[in-house]
């Protein structure tokens, strides 16, 4: 498969893994990799020993390149920052605010680097500064997201950029795939549908939960305070929702208390497996979601589907 991020990274298919805090670990970006796709270690809030080790696993899986998310809100990004340079990381894409600081080291290092922007300011930026590539996420995503949506975005950034775009967020199948290529992106991001490969070690409750789910059951968490986090609705969200109807009729509203709330909440699902209380991150489509398969027959099964239909469609319209 012929594509601008195929040449710049060395991959065979235009599909990254999306580099989810704790649960994008070797195991699952190793058999992406393996499987022709970008698979990509999550930095989440973990500190550098944590990520080492599996970067050192994911040497062991695949000789294939893979990348390393670095969350930006995280207290361990330098370290994260370091980490990668010291262990050749071929690819770090960057989540939740502005890697510039971070910039030169990364290219000193040859490391290709693809932030992830909400917006197309913070796209044209990125550009002017050195990025190679960015991924533009829509607020079908799961986890913390932005306030536009794919559909509307990656056209709007795909103009205004010249590197390649990769598109993410509610981009559940084949058809979603062919979707974005035809609004100009060059590669597409999965979260949720990796979620359920049999290689994401996240807790059997938690992908249960995926798999259940319906089109209505995910909801956004901290509209109004904080950080804007889509989940499957559940309990906690619940809670989140009743307090933020209190917190919102005050003059000072107490925003401590959502911090306090979200503290160790993802940890909570995905380890201890308690999808009541703990955070179910998934994007919107976690209802096109049926099935346990392997990274490799998602990966194909993205492939093979993104040829159908735009076969289908090039035999109607050409
Ligand atoms: O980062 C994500 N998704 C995430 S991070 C995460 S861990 C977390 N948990 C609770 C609260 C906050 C984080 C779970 N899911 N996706 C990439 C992404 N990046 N979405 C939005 C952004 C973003 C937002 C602002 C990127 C840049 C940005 O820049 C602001 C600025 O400083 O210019």
């Amino acid at each position: 498969m012929q594509s601008k991020i195929g040449e710049l990274i060395g991959i065979e298919y235009p599909i990254f893994q999306g580099g989810m805090a704790w649960i994008a670990d070797a195991s699952l970006a190793g058999a992406v990799s393996e499987a022709g796709g970008l698979g990509i270690i999550a930095g989440g809030n973990a500190p550098k020993e944590v990520v080492q080790t599996e970067i050192k696993k994911i040497k062991e899986i695949t000789d294939k390149p893979f990348g390393v998310n670095i969350m930006l809100l995280s207290p361990f990004a330098q370290d994260i920052v370091d980490l990668v340079c010291e262990e050749n990381v071929p690819v770090v894409t960057t989540g939740a605010g502005n890697p510039s600081k971070y910039m030169a080291r990364f290219k000193e290092h040859n490391i290709k680097v693809i932030p992830v922007v909400p917006s197309v300011a913070l796209g044209a930026r990125m550009e002017k500064i050195g990025a190679d590539a960015v991924i533009v996420e829509g607020m079908e995503a799961g986890g913390h997201i932005g306030k536009l949506t794919t559909m509307s975005i990656v056209p709007q950034v795909v103009d205004a950029l010249t590197i390649p775009v990769i598109a993410a967020g509610g981009i559940g199948d084949g058809r979603g795939m062919a979707a974005v290529l035809m609004l100009g992106a060059d590669a597409v991001q999965v979260g949720t549908r990796f979620l359920v490969a049999k290689e994401c070690t996240v807790h059997e409750n938690y992908k249960a939960r995926i798999i259940k789910a319906r089109d209505i059951d995910t909801t956004v968490t901290c509209q109004h305070f904080g950080h804007p986090v889509r989940a499957i609705k559940n309990k906690l969200t619940n809670e989140y929702d009743r307090l933020e109807k209190i917190e919102l009729k005050k003059a000072n509203p107490d925003l401590v208390q959502f911090d306090e709330l979200g503290q160790g909440a993802l940890r909570k699902a995905v380890v201890e497996g308690d999808v009541d209380h703990g955070s179910i991150m998934a994007g919107q489509i976690a209802g096109l979601v049926t099935k346990e398969e392997t990274a490799k027959e998602i990966i194909e099964s993205y492939i093979s589907e993104t040829k159908e239909v735009m076969a289908a469609e090039c035999s109607r319209w050409l």
